[in-house]
Protein backbone atom coordinates (compact mmCIF):
# COMPACT_ATOMS: atom_id res chain seq x y z
CA UNK A 1 0.00 0.00 0.00
CA UNK A 2 0.52 3.64 -0.68
CA UNK A 3 0.63 6.26 1.99
CA UNK A 4 2.94 9.05 0.66
CA UNK A 5 3.10 10.41 -2.70
CA UNK A 6 5.84 12.23 -4.45
CA UNK A 7 4.38 14.58 -7.12
CA UNK A 8 7.55 14.87 -9.67
CA UNK A 9 5.49 18.01 -11.66
CA UNK A 10 4.49 21.13 -11.30
CA UNK A 11 1.47 23.75 -12.50
CA UNK A 12 -1.90 22.24 -12.73
CA UNK A 13 -1.75 18.47 -12.70
CA UNK A 14 0.79 18.52 -9.68
CA UNK A 15 -2.08 20.22 -8.04
CA UNK A 16 -4.46 17.65 -9.48
CA UNK A 17 -2.74 14.46 -8.49
CA UNK A 18 -2.47 16.50 -4.94
CA UNK A 19 -6.18 16.49 -5.08
CA UNK A 20 -6.76 12.74 -5.65
CA UNK A 21 -4.12 12.45 -2.95
CA UNK A 22 -6.45 14.13 -0.32
CA UNK A 23 -9.22 12.35 -1.21
CA UNK A 24 -7.30 8.78 -0.65
CA UNK A 25 -6.06 9.84 2.33
CA UNK A 26 -2.99 9.74 1.39
CA UNK A 27 -0.02 12.53 2.25
CA UNK A 28 2.41 14.53 0.16
CA UNK A 29 5.14 15.46 -1.33
CA UNK A 30 6.06 18.76 -3.54
CA UNK A 31 8.99 19.01 -5.57
CA UNK A 32 9.70 22.09 -7.18
CA UNK A 33 12.36 24.39 -9.22
CA UNK A 34 14.07 27.89 -7.15
CA UNK A 35 11.15 29.64 -9.79
CA UNK A 36 8.36 27.83 -8.24
CA UNK A 37 7.97 28.48 -4.76
CA UNK A 38 5.24 30.39 -4.67
CA UNK A 39 3.38 27.49 -6.75
CA UNK A 40 -0.18 25.98 -5.66
CA UNK A 41 1.47 22.65 -6.05
CA UNK A 42 3.95 23.64 -3.23
CA UNK A 43 1.81 25.23 -0.72
CA UNK A 44 -0.90 22.94 -0.87
CA UNK A 45 1.08 19.63 -0.19
CA UNK A 46 2.31 18.41 3.16
CA UNK A 47 5.94 18.63 2.99
CA UNK A 48 8.01 20.43 -0.31
CA UNK A 49 11.59 19.85 -1.64
CA UNK A 50 13.59 22.43 -3.54
CA UNK A 51 15.34 20.37 -6.20
CA UNK A 52 17.28 23.11 -8.26
CA UNK A 53 17.34 25.87 -10.41
CA UNK A 54 14.57 26.83 -12.50
CA UNK A 55 15.64 25.48 -15.80
CA UNK A 56 13.93 21.63 -16.03
CA UNK A 57 17.02 20.08 -17.00
CA UNK A 58 18.28 20.94 -13.42
CA UNK A 59 15.04 20.55 -11.10
CA UNK A 60 12.11 18.72 -12.33
CA UNK A 61 14.51 16.41 -15.06
CA UNK A 62 16.67 15.55 -12.17
CA UNK A 63 16.50 12.21 -11.18
CA UNK A 64 18.86 12.04 -8.27
CA UNK A 65 17.08 15.26 -6.72
CA UNK A 66 13.86 13.89 -6.88
CA UNK A 67 15.19 10.54 -5.65
CA UNK A 68 16.64 12.44 -2.93
CA UNK A 69 13.32 14.36 -1.87
CA UNK A 70 11.78 11.12 -1.56
CA UNK A 71 13.79 9.39 1.20
CA UNK A 72 14.43 12.51 3.02
CA UNK A 73 10.52 13.09 2.99
CA UNK A 74 9.19 9.12 3.72
CA UNK A 75 7.39 9.29 0.40
CA UNK A 76 6.63 5.55 -0.56
CA UNK A 77 5.46 6.75 -4.03
CA UNK A 78 6.28 8.79 -7.31
CA UNK A 79 3.54 10.31 -9.47
CA UNK A 80 5.53 11.52 -13.04
CA UNK A 81 2.08 13.74 -14.06
CA UNK A 82 2.63 14.14 -18.29
CA UNK A 83 5.76 15.55 -19.63
CA UNK A 84 9.19 15.78 -17.65
CA UNK A 85 9.90 12.06 -16.58
CA UNK A 86 6.98 10.29 -17.11
CA UNK A 87 7.54 8.41 -20.03
CA UNK A 88 11.39 7.94 -18.85
CA UNK A 89 11.97 4.42 -18.33
CA UNK A 90 15.35 5.09 -16.71
CA UNK A 91 13.49 6.89 -14.11
CA UNK A 92 10.35 4.06 -13.81
CA UNK A 93 13.71 1.50 -13.57
CA UNK A 94 15.82 3.87 -10.43
CA UNK A 95 12.27 4.29 -8.85
CA UNK A 96 11.77 0.63 -8.67
CA UNK A 97 15.99 -0.25 -7.76
CA UNK A 98 15.02 2.24 -4.93
CA UNK A 99 11.88 0.64 -4.00
CA UNK A 100 9.94 3.22 -4.70
CA UNK A 101 6.38 2.93 -6.59
CA UNK A 102 6.24 4.70 -9.53
CA UNK A 103 2.61 5.27 -10.71
CA UNK A 104 2.49 4.23 -14.44
CA UNK A 105 3.36 1.33 -16.60
CA UNK A 106 6.25 -0.97 -16.18
CA UNK A 107 9.66 0.54 -17.06
CA UNK A 108 10.23 -2.43 -20.12
CA UNK A 109 6.49 -0.98 -21.52
CA UNK A 110 7.37 2.48 -21.24
CA UNK A 111 10.75 1.55 -23.17
CA UNK A 112 8.70 -0.36 -25.86
CA UNK A 113 6.38 2.01 -26.67
CA UNK A 114 9.11 4.75 -26.70
CA UNK A 115 10.46 3.38 -29.61
CA UNK A 116 7.51 4.11 -32.42
CA UNK A 117 8.44 1.68 -35.16
CA UNK A 118 9.07 -1.00 -32.56
CA UNK A 119 5.65 -0.20 -31.24
CA UNK A 120 4.33 -0.04 -34.87
CA UNK A 121 5.90 -3.88 -35.17
CA UNK A 122 4.28 -4.77 -32.19
CA UNK A 123 0.70 -3.80 -33.41
CA UNK A 124 1.09 -5.51 -36.75
CA UNK A 125 1.82 -8.69 -35.16
CA UNK A 126 -1.50 -8.80 -33.49
CA UNK A 127 -3.23 -7.88 -36.39
CA UNK A 128 -4.67 -4.31 -34.99
CA UNK A 129 -4.44 -2.56 -38.80
CA UNK A 130 -1.59 0.51 -39.26
CA UNK A 131 -1.04 2.59 -41.80
CA UNK A 132 1.23 1.03 -44.91
CA UNK A 133 4.40 1.67 -44.47
CA UNK A 134 8.45 0.61 -43.94
CA UNK A 135 9.38 -2.14 -41.48
CA UNK A 136 11.11 -0.27 -38.76
CA UNK A 137 13.57 2.64 -39.51
CA UNK A 138 14.75 3.47 -42.88
CA UNK A 139 18.86 3.46 -43.50
CA UNK A 140 19.10 5.12 -47.01
CA UNK A 141 16.93 7.59 -49.00
CA UNK A 142 16.87 4.70 -51.80
CA UNK A 143 15.15 2.17 -49.46
CA UNK A 144 12.82 5.02 -48.43
CA UNK A 145 12.02 5.57 -51.93
CA UNK A 146 11.49 1.72 -52.31
CA UNK A 147 8.75 1.70 -49.73
CA UNK A 148 7.38 4.85 -51.07
CA UNK A 149 6.86 3.45 -54.88
CA UNK A 150 5.16 0.42 -53.23
CA UNK A 151 2.58 2.27 -51.10
CA UNK A 152 1.97 5.21 -53.17
CA UNK A 153 2.46 9.13 -52.46
CA UNK A 154 1.93 11.26 -50.32
CA UNK A 155 3.81 9.30 -47.36
CA UNK A 156 4.96 10.60 -43.99
CA UNK A 157 8.34 10.24 -42.32
CA UNK A 158 8.31 10.17 -39.15
CA UNK A 159 11.01 9.88 -36.14
CA UNK A 160 11.32 6.15 -33.83
CA UNK A 161 12.05 8.50 -30.62
CA UNK A 162 9.78 10.97 -31.59
CA UNK A 163 5.77 11.49 -31.33
CA UNK A 164 3.97 15.45 -30.71
CA UNK A 165 5.15 16.31 -34.41
CA UNK A 166 9.28 16.65 -33.78
CA UNK A 167 11.10 14.89 -36.82
CA UNK A 168 7.70 14.86 -39.13
CA UNK A 169 8.24 15.32 -42.87
CA UNK A 170 5.09 15.13 -45.03
CA UNK A 171 6.37 13.91 -48.79
CA UNK A 172 4.29 14.21 -51.94
CA UNK A 173 6.47 13.28 -54.50
CA UNK A 174 10.22 11.10 -54.79
CA UNK A 175 11.69 14.08 -55.52
CA UNK A 176 10.60 15.56 -51.72
CA UNK A 177 12.22 12.61 -50.41
CA UNK A 178 15.97 13.12 -50.24
CA UNK A 179 15.88 16.69 -48.61
CA UNK A 180 13.01 15.07 -46.21
CA UNK A 181 14.47 12.10 -45.14
CA UNK A 182 18.25 13.85 -44.11
CA UNK A 183 15.89 17.09 -42.36
CA UNK A 184 13.88 14.45 -40.45
CA UNK A 185 16.76 12.70 -39.26
CA UNK A 186 18.69 15.97 -38.02
CA UNK A 187 15.78 17.32 -36.62
CA UNK A 188 15.17 13.65 -34.46
CA UNK A 189 18.88 13.63 -33.40
CA UNK A 190 18.51 17.15 -32.24
CA UNK A 191 15.70 16.71 -30.60
CA UNK A 192 15.89 13.44 -29.10
CA UNK A 193 19.60 12.01 -29.70
CA UNK A 194 18.39 9.47 -31.97
CA UNK A 195 18.21 9.83 -35.89
CA UNK A 196 15.80 6.79 -36.88
CA UNK A 197 13.34 7.33 -38.68
CA UNK A 198 10.42 5.37 -40.50
CA UNK A 199 7.74 6.17 -42.80
CA UNK A 200 4.03 5.63 -43.74
CA UNK A 201 1.44 6.47 -46.09
CA UNK A 202 0.04 9.91 -45.17
CA UNK A 203 -3.53 10.34 -44.70
CA UNK A 204 -4.93 14.00 -46.04
CA UNK A 205 -7.77 14.49 -43.94
CA UNK A 206 -8.22 11.92 -41.07
CA UNK A 207 -9.12 12.61 -37.66
CA UNK A 208 -7.01 12.13 -34.03
CA UNK A 209 -8.99 9.83 -31.78
CA UNK A 210 -7.52 8.09 -29.14
CA UNK A 211 -9.01 5.12 -26.53
CA UNK A 212 -8.21 5.54 -22.74
CA UNK A 213 -7.01 2.02 -21.41
CA UNK A 214 -6.77 1.19 -18.20
CA UNK A 215 -4.72 -2.32 -16.45
CA UNK A 216 -4.51 -3.48 -13.55
CA UNK A 217 -1.62 -5.46 -11.27
CA UNK A 218 -4.33 -8.41 -12.11
CA UNK A 219 -4.05 -8.64 -15.34
CA UNK A 220 -7.84 -7.22 -15.90
CA UNK A 221 -7.32 -4.42 -18.74
CA UNK A 222 -10.75 -2.10 -20.04
CA UNK A 223 -10.44 0.99 -22.33
CA UNK A 224 -13.06 4.09 -21.00
CA UNK A 225 -14.04 5.15 -24.71
CA UNK A 226 -12.07 7.69 -26.71
CA UNK A 227 -11.26 11.09 -27.17
CA UNK A 228 -11.25 13.02 -30.67
CA UNK A 229 -8.27 15.52 -30.20
CA UNK A 230 -8.25 16.42 -34.02
CA UNK A 231 -8.08 20.74 -33.14
CA UNK A 232 -4.06 21.13 -32.83
CA UNK A 233 -2.23 23.45 -33.85
CA UNK A 234 1.53 23.41 -34.13
CA UNK A 235 0.81 19.33 -32.75
CA UNK A 236 0.15 20.66 -29.34
CA UNK A 237 -4.32 20.18 -28.96
CA UNK A 238 -6.34 22.77 -28.33
CA UNK A 239 -10.04 21.70 -27.57
CA UNK A 240 -10.50 17.48 -26.80
CA UNK A 241 -13.74 16.09 -26.37
CA UNK A 242 -15.55 12.83 -25.81
CA UNK A 243 -17.47 10.91 -26.93
CA UNK A 244 -16.38 11.97 -30.90
CA UNK A 245 -18.90 12.90 -33.50
CA UNK A 246 -17.64 10.18 -35.39
CA UNK A 247 -17.97 7.68 -33.33
CA UNK A 248 -20.73 5.10 -33.28
CA UNK A 249 -21.56 2.15 -30.50
CA UNK A 250 -20.19 -0.18 -33.15
CA UNK A 251 -16.96 1.51 -33.98
CA UNK A 252 -16.26 2.15 -30.44
CA UNK A 253 -16.22 -1.20 -29.82
CA UNK A 254 -13.84 -2.38 -32.66
CA UNK A 255 -11.31 0.81 -31.50
CA UNK A 256 -11.71 -0.43 -27.91
CA UNK A 257 -11.13 -3.81 -28.80
CA UNK A 258 -8.10 -3.01 -30.78
CA UNK A 259 -6.48 -1.21 -28.03
CA UNK A 260 -7.42 -3.25 -24.85
CA UNK A 261 -5.33 -5.97 -27.65
CA UNK A 262 -2.59 -3.91 -28.27
CA UNK A 263 -2.53 -3.31 -24.09
CA UNK A 264 -2.79 -6.89 -23.75
CA UNK A 265 0.06 -7.50 -26.12
CA UNK A 266 2.48 -5.50 -23.39
CA UNK A 267 0.82 -6.70 -20.10
CA UNK A 268 -0.58 -3.07 -19.82
CA UNK A 269 -0.84 -2.11 -16.33
CA UNK A 270 -1.94 1.57 -15.68
CA UNK A 271 -3.46 4.40 -17.10
CA UNK A 272 -2.52 4.79 -21.01
CA UNK A 273 -3.79 6.24 -24.46
CA UNK A 274 -3.83 4.44 -27.94
CA UNK A 275 -3.88 6.93 -30.49
CA UNK A 276 -5.30 5.80 -33.87
CA UNK A 277 -5.84 8.01 -37.25
CA UNK A 278 -9.45 7.58 -38.27
CA UNK A 279 -10.03 7.89 -41.92
CA UNK A 280 -14.07 7.68 -42.37
CA UNK A 281 -14.92 4.02 -40.96
CA UNK A 282 -11.06 2.88 -41.10
CA UNK A 283 -9.19 3.31 -38.20
CA UNK A 284 -5.33 2.79 -37.61
CA UNK A 285 -2.84 2.44 -34.69
CA UNK A 286 -0.45 5.54 -34.52
CA UNK A 287 1.39 5.37 -31.46
CA UNK A 288 0.75 4.84 -27.45
CA UNK A 289 1.25 7.27 -24.31
CA UNK A 290 2.33 5.52 -21.49
CA UNK A 291 1.06 7.88 -18.78
CA UNK A 292 -2.32 10.06 -17.68
CA UNK A 293 -2.70 13.03 -20.30
CA UNK A 294 -3.69 16.59 -20.29
CA UNK A 295 -6.84 15.81 -21.84
CA UNK A 296 -8.17 13.02 -19.20
CA UNK A 297 -10.58 15.09 -17.81
CA UNK A 298 -12.85 14.28 -20.47
CA UNK A 299 -12.99 10.65 -19.98
CA UNK A 300 -13.43 11.52 -16.40
CA UNK A 301 -16.28 13.78 -17.27
CA UNK A 302 -18.47 11.27 -19.32
CA UNK A 303 -16.84 7.88 -17.38
CA UNK A 304 -17.75 9.32 -14.06
CA UNK A 305 -14.10 7.77 -13.08
CA UNK A 306 -11.72 9.49 -11.08
CA UNK A 307 -8.59 8.45 -13.29
CA UNK A 308 -6.13 9.93 -10.74
CA UNK A 309 -7.42 7.88 -8.03
CA UNK A 310 -7.73 5.18 -10.29
CA UNK A 311 -4.35 5.24 -11.11
CA UNK A 312 -2.74 5.26 -7.11
CA UNK A 313 -5.30 2.64 -6.28
CA UNK A 314 -3.63 0.16 -8.99
CA UNK A 315 -0.19 1.05 -8.55
CA UNK A 316 -0.86 0.06 -4.76
CA UNK A 317 -2.09 -3.19 -5.85
CA UNK A 318 -5.29 -2.77 -6.26
CA UNK A 319 -7.80 -4.24 -8.52
CA UNK A 320 -9.55 -1.92 -11.16
CA UNK A 321 -12.43 -0.66 -9.82
CA UNK A 322 -14.56 -0.27 -13.20
CA UNK A 323 -17.42 -2.93 -13.08
CA UNK A 324 -17.47 -5.61 -15.38
CA UNK A 325 -18.96 -5.18 -18.21
CA UNK A 326 -20.31 -2.73 -20.90
CA UNK A 327 -19.38 1.24 -19.20
CA UNK A 328 -21.96 3.74 -19.47
CA UNK A 329 -20.75 7.46 -21.31
CA UNK A 330 -22.83 10.21 -19.85
CA UNK A 331 -23.28 13.23 -22.07
CA UNK A 332 -20.40 15.05 -23.77
CA UNK A 333 -17.45 17.05 -22.18
CA UNK A 334 -15.30 19.56 -23.97
CA UNK A 335 -11.81 20.26 -22.80
CA UNK A 336 -10.14 24.17 -23.70
CA UNK A 337 -6.04 24.22 -23.08
CA UNK A 338 -5.28 27.94 -21.97
CA UNK A 339 -2.61 28.93 -22.63
CA UNK A 340 -0.54 31.97 -21.77
CA UNK A 341 0.26 32.82 -25.26
CA UNK A 342 0.03 35.66 -27.98
CA UNK A 343 -3.27 34.84 -29.86
CA UNK A 344 -1.36 36.10 -32.87
CA UNK A 345 2.56 34.90 -32.86
CA UNK A 346 1.57 31.69 -30.23
CA UNK A 347 4.65 32.82 -28.21
CA UNK A 348 4.46 32.41 -25.00
CA UNK A 349 3.71 34.91 -23.23
CA UNK A 350 4.29 34.71 -19.86
CA UNK A 351 4.04 37.02 -16.85
CA UNK A 352 2.17 38.54 -13.82
CA UNK A 353 -1.84 37.69 -13.71
CA UNK A 354 -3.07 41.20 -12.73
CA UNK A 355 -6.85 39.77 -12.78
CA UNK A 356 -8.23 36.55 -12.72
CA UNK A 357 -11.77 35.24 -12.33
CA UNK A 358 -12.90 31.31 -12.91
CA UNK A 359 -16.36 30.78 -14.15
CA UNK A 360 -18.34 27.97 -12.45
CA UNK A 361 -21.83 26.85 -12.35
CA UNK A 362 -23.28 23.13 -14.07
CA UNK A 363 -20.99 21.05 -15.72
CA UNK A 364 -18.15 23.71 -15.60
CA UNK A 365 -14.78 22.24 -14.09
CA UNK A 366 -11.75 24.35 -14.21
CA UNK A 367 -8.23 22.77 -13.85
CA UNK A 368 -5.34 25.36 -12.87
CA UNK A 369 -2.53 26.01 -10.34
CA UNK A 370 -2.42 29.94 -11.30
CA UNK A 371 -4.11 32.89 -9.30
CA UNK A 372 -4.04 36.84 -9.10
CA UNK A 373 -0.45 37.86 -8.62
CA UNK A 374 1.01 34.73 -9.51
CA UNK A 375 3.66 34.74 -12.06
CA UNK A 376 3.75 32.62 -14.96
CA UNK A 377 7.49 32.12 -15.32
CA UNK A 378 9.09 31.81 -18.58
CA UNK A 379 10.61 28.48 -18.41
CA UNK A 380 8.03 25.81 -19.06
CA UNK A 381 5.03 25.05 -21.43
CA UNK A 382 2.25 28.02 -21.48
CA UNK A 383 -0.73 25.87 -20.01
CA UNK A 384 -1.93 27.69 -17.24
CA UNK A 385 -5.46 26.79 -17.07
CA UNK A 386 -7.86 23.94 -18.64
CA UNK A 387 -11.76 24.46 -18.58
CA UNK A 388 -13.65 21.36 -18.85
CA UNK A 389 -17.53 21.36 -19.86
CA UNK A 390 -19.65 18.72 -19.75
CA UNK A 391 -23.40 18.85 -20.75
CA UNK A 392 -25.96 16.03 -21.48
CA UNK A 393 -25.32 16.36 -24.88
CA UNK A 394 -22.49 18.11 -27.71
CA UNK A 395 -25.03 21.26 -27.43
CA UNK A 396 -25.21 21.58 -24.58
CA UNK A 397 -21.47 21.27 -23.38
CA UNK A 398 -20.78 23.78 -26.39
CA UNK A 399 -23.72 26.37 -25.03
CA UNK A 400 -22.08 25.85 -21.72
CA UNK A 401 -18.46 26.16 -23.46
CA UNK A 402 -19.29 29.81 -24.88
CA UNK A 403 -21.18 31.03 -21.39
CA UNK A 404 -17.88 30.03 -19.14
CA UNK A 405 -15.29 31.28 -21.57
CA UNK A 406 -17.33 34.46 -21.68
CA UNK A 407 -17.05 35.17 -18.15
CA UNK A 408 -13.36 33.62 -17.52
CA UNK A 409 -11.41 36.53 -16.97
CA UNK A 410 -7.58 36.49 -16.96
CA UNK A 411 -5.35 40.06 -17.46
CA UNK A 412 -1.90 40.45 -17.61
CA UNK A 413 -0.63 37.85 -19.99
CA UNK A 414 -2.17 37.27 -22.99
CA UNK A 415 -3.85 33.99 -23.08
CA UNK A 416 -5.69 31.59 -25.85
CA UNK A 417 -9.04 32.60 -24.34
CA UNK A 418 -10.01 34.77 -27.70
CA UNK A 419 -9.09 32.14 -29.69
CA UNK A 420 -11.48 29.62 -28.19
CA UNK A 421 -13.91 32.02 -28.13
CA UNK A 422 -13.29 32.37 -32.22
CA UNK A 423 -13.78 28.43 -32.06
CA UNK A 424 -16.49 27.79 -30.51
CA UNK A 425 -18.88 30.12 -32.73
CA UNK A 426 -17.44 28.53 -35.73
CA UNK A 427 -20.42 26.68 -37.90
CA UNK A 428 -17.66 24.22 -38.56
CA UNK A 429 -16.56 22.90 -35.12
CA UNK A 430 -20.75 23.72 -33.99
CA UNK A 431 -21.15 20.23 -36.86
CA UNK A 432 -18.87 18.71 -35.41
CA UNK A 433 -16.59 18.46 -38.89
CA UNK A 434 -13.46 18.32 -37.77
CA UNK A 435 -9.95 17.02 -39.06
CA UNK A 436 -6.37 17.43 -38.17
CA UNK A 437 -6.44 20.21 -41.11
CA UNK A 438 -9.17 21.72 -38.92
CA UNK A 439 -7.32 24.87 -37.45
CA UNK A 440 -5.13 25.06 -40.72
CA UNK A 441 -8.56 25.98 -42.56
CA UNK A 442 -10.06 27.65 -39.36
CA UNK A 443 -6.83 30.29 -39.73
CA UNK A 444 -7.25 30.96 -42.66
CA UNK A 445 -10.70 32.10 -42.57
CA UNK A 446 -10.78 34.46 -39.67
C1 LIG B 1 -0.03 11.42 -39.33
C2 LIG B 1 -0.97 12.19 -40.04
C3 LIG B 1 -1.43 11.70 -41.23
N1 LIG B 1 -0.99 10.52 -41.71
N2 LIG B 1 0.38 10.24 -39.84
C4 LIG B 1 1.56 12.43 -35.68
C5 LIG B 1 1.98 13.19 -34.48
C6 LIG B 1 0.91 14.19 -34.33
N3 LIG B 1 1.23 15.30 -33.51
C7 LIG B 1 0.66 14.55 -35.76
N4 LIG B 1 0.70 13.33 -36.42
C8 LIG B 1 0.12 13.00 -37.61
N5 LIG B 1 0.48 11.82 -38.16
C9 LIG B 1 -0.10 9.82 -41.00
N6 LIG B 1 0.32 8.63 -41.49
C10 LIG B 1 -1.38 13.41 -39.47
C11 LIG B 1 -0.83 13.82 -38.27
C12 LIG B 1 -1.27 15.09 -37.79
C13 LIG B 1 -0.79 16.27 -38.34
C14 LIG B 1 0.15 16.28 -39.37
C15 LIG B 1 0.60 17.48 -39.92
C16 LIG B 1 0.11 18.70 -39.42
C17 LIG B 1 -0.80 18.72 -38.39
C18 LIG B 1 -1.26 17.51 -37.84
C19 LIG B 1 -2.19 17.53 -36.81
C20 LIG B 1 -2.63 16.36 -36.28
C21 LIG B 1 -2.17 15.13 -36.78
Amino acid sequence: MISKVLIANRGEIALRVILACKELGLKTVAVHSEADRDALHVRYADDDVCIGPAVSRQSYLNISSIIAAAEITGADAVHPGYGFLSENPHFAEILDECRLTFIGPRAATIRLMGDKAAARDTVKKIGVPILPGSDGPLSTVEEAAGVARVIGFPVILKAAAGGGGRGMRICWQESDLETAFHAARNEAERAFGVADVYLEKYLERPRHVEIQIFGDTHGRIVHLGERECSIQRRHQKLIEESPSVAVDADLRRRMGDAAIRIAQAVNYVNAGTIEFLLDGENFYFMEMNTRIQVEHPVTEAVTSIDLVKEQILVAGGAPLSVPEGVFHLRGHAIEFRINAEDPVTFAPNPGKITAFHLPGGPGVRVDTAVYRDYVVPPHYDSLIAKLIVHGKDRAEAIARGKRALELFTIEGVKTSIPLHRAILADPRFASGDLSTRFMEEFSRNQ
